[in-house]
């Protein structure tokens, strides 16, 4: 009796224990608290770098079809060069890497500073990295190199105590229940597949559930081609219980569902946004407070290889793009395309080594850290810990004093980061900033990194737009604040504005103090493309209003300056200026780059 007493409990032990992995279909990840969230987030916030690998069958091309150089990304030629489905998968029988070192590849990451790897289990071409048993569409049934890649990275990641993570493509070109019926036009918006949702159900679960039970734990499921009319939100939230019944501590990013705005790679307010933003080839201007994102990037300008792509990034500017996106509290994946023997080009190969070598000087000032505390440094950038502030100095000054703008705290110690004598290095503490004094010379031109420990929590004083003599009030869009989901301020090629306005509840909001009061003339400045006028918006200040509306200047970058009207303002003091939408008549606002209020009778 005692017997059978004692294997009835052991059976219900086992049954609660083992029920998430039998039932994951149905089950619901247990709806977690933030506190949970944040614990299963940290290693991925901490970590801030990432390699992403795009590698498959569009190696082999290189860009190239029928001896013509196909235009976009690499990984795209089957879709850009119109491939039928028979022609594409004969490159399968030539997919045979034989000089793929997977611990090669994952010391180069380890070695650049990344901490995790996301690479392609599956593109938008269909063909499966991995021994799959739902497909002979892949690298051991198809390939003459019958060796697993991702099983060889998944042991070389544990080995080096690297992340390992799978892209993973909802798009399937070569799956007859998903886009390939679609030929010629395999990524169309129209045109939707019958069977679609067998396809989900008989294909792409099994697989993930493949990936995740053959060559996990994984650090992320990084989902794409999200974009096809066949998939939704429901599928999507879907998708993120079914994978996270799977794996409960795994990460998903925003693509597990539909409403991603686009490259900018926001999901739209009230969608399920999965577990992270991805903009894409571009980095937010400022921060996203609240909000987990990670931009991801190629060196070049193609994911997958392209033998004749060498319009390389400089290590410069791939440093600079790291420090920026951890000064704005985000993540950086950036790219390589090896290439179809299963090399990593050497142009990346240098980039990675180049990034390494400063990562071991500065990684202190990337990893674990928290986002700037500063609107804007015009030298360069922050990162931020507990009692520490890591200025990042692109532009080093020539009078070797660095101006701190609108920092209020004491100054315990400065220090340069690279001098692990940690040499004080002279502050003085002004009215509205801190200077200290630097080396004539900057230890490091593409980023020199000097450590500030500071007395209590940072306290910054936004630098208020002050009135000039003559009475005028210059308004830049640096010194605006951008309240909203889309428009943000932007800086490309020299030129600054408030841009991607698109959303019309959002605002820009200046501060500024006046001590001359008056009436004044309201000019505004800003741009608005061919077929994006028309929009009606308000200027607000002191409790009174004028209105305007944009009319087209040819590009968003033809900047044209309108005066709108007389508001007086009556108190000296602190005030506000706001620029409101009234009336949207087009997809977009406009690129607002400056307002001057000048005094009327001037
Ligand atoms: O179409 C893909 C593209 O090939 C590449 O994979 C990028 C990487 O984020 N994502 C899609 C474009 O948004």
């Amino acid at each position: 009796m005692k017997n059978i007493i004692i294997a009835g409990l052991l059976i219900l032990i086992l049954a609660v224990v083992c029920l998430p992995l039998w039932s994951a279909d149905s089950k619901q990840p247990a709806a977690e608290t933030q506190k949970q969230k944040d614990a299963r987030m940290k290693w991925w916030r901490d970590a801030r770098f990432g390699l992403f690998i795009h590698w498959g069958l569009y190696s082999i091309p290189a860009g190239q079809w029928d001896g013509k150089q196909i235009g976009g990304g690499g990984e795209w030629i089957m879709e850009t060069a119109r491939i039928p489905v028979n022609e594409y998968e004969k490159l399968a029988g030539q997919f045979n890497p034989v000089k793929f070192d997977a611990d090669l590849w994952v010391r180069l990451a380890k070695e650049a500073g990344m901490k995790y790897i996301v690479i392609t289990s599956k593109h938008h071409d269909g063909f499966c990295l991995w021994d799959s048993k739902v497909s002979s569409y892949d690298i051991i049934d198809a390939a003459p190199f019958k060796r697993d890649v991702l099983k060889e990275l998944s042991k070389a990641c544990r080995k080096h105590k690297i992340k390992l993570c799978f892209y993973h493509s909802i798009m399937d070109w070569h799956h007859p229940d998903a886009q390939a019926p679609h030929y010629p036009t395999y990524n169309t918006s129209q045109k939707k597949n019958p069977n679609f949702s067998r396809y989900v159900e008989n294909y792409l679960k099994p697989q993930i559930n493949e990936l995740i039970a053959g060559y996990g734990p994984l650090g992320v499921l990084w989902f794409d081609g999200e974009w096809i009319p066949e998939w939704n939100q429901e599928y999507g939230k879907d998708m993120y219980r079914f994978v996270r019944g799977l794996q409960p501590d795994i990460i998903i990013n925003n693509r597990v569902s539909s409403g991603r705005m686009g490259l900018e790679g926001m999901t739209e307010e009230g969608s399920f946004s999965g577990d992270f933003g991805t903009p894409e080839q571009q980095i937010p201007s400022r921060g996203l407070p609240g909000v987990d994102w990670e931009s991801c990037m190629t060196m070049n300008d193609t994911w997958g290889y392209k033998s004749f792509d060498n319009d390389w990034k400089s290590t410069q500017q791939l440093v600079r793009n790291l420090v920026d996106i951890a000064s704005k509290g985000g993540n950086y994946l950036l790219n390589v395309g090896p290439t179809s023997e299963g090399i990593i080009p050497q142009p990346s190969v240098e980039r990675l080594k180049e990034i390494g070598q400063w990562m071991k000087v500065n990684g202190e000032s990337i990893y674990e850290t928290g986002p700037s505390v500063f609107k804007n440094l015009s030298w360069g950038r922050c990162t931020t810990k507990k009692g520490t502030l890591y200025l990042h100095v692109f532009d080093w000054p020539s009078d070797g004093k660095l101006n701190v703008p609108g920092l209020k705290n004491t100054v315990k110690k400065a220090y340069l980061l690279s001098d692990k004598r940690e040499k004080k290095l002279a502050v003085k503490n002004l009215e509205d900033s801190v200077v200290i004094d630097v080396p004539p010379e900057a230890p490091d031109k593409i980023d020199t990194v000097i450590v500030v420990q500071i007395k209590g929590e940072p306290q910054v004083v936004s630098p208020v737009i002050s009135q000039k003599a003559d009475g005028m009030i210059e308004l830049l869009a640096r010194d605006a604040d951008v309240v909203g989901l889309t428009a943000r301020y932007e800086f490309v090629d020299g030129k600054d504005d408030i841009g991607y306005w698109t959303n019309p509840a959002d605002y820009v909001r200046w501060t500024f103090k006046v001590n001359k009061t008056g009436t004044f003339d309201i000019h505004i400045t800003y741009a608005s493309d061919r077929g994006a006028a028309g929009c009606e918006y308000i200027i607000e200040t002191d409790g009174q209003q004028v209105g305007g509306t944009v009319k087209e200047t040819g590009s968003w970058t033809n900047y044209v300056t309108e005066n709108i009207g007389r508001l007086s303002i009556s108190k000296t003091g602190v005030c506000t200026l706001d620029v409101k939408v009234k009336k949207m008549s087009s997809w977009a606002v406009m690129s607002l780059q400056s307002g001057k209020l000048a005094p009327a009778d001037k």
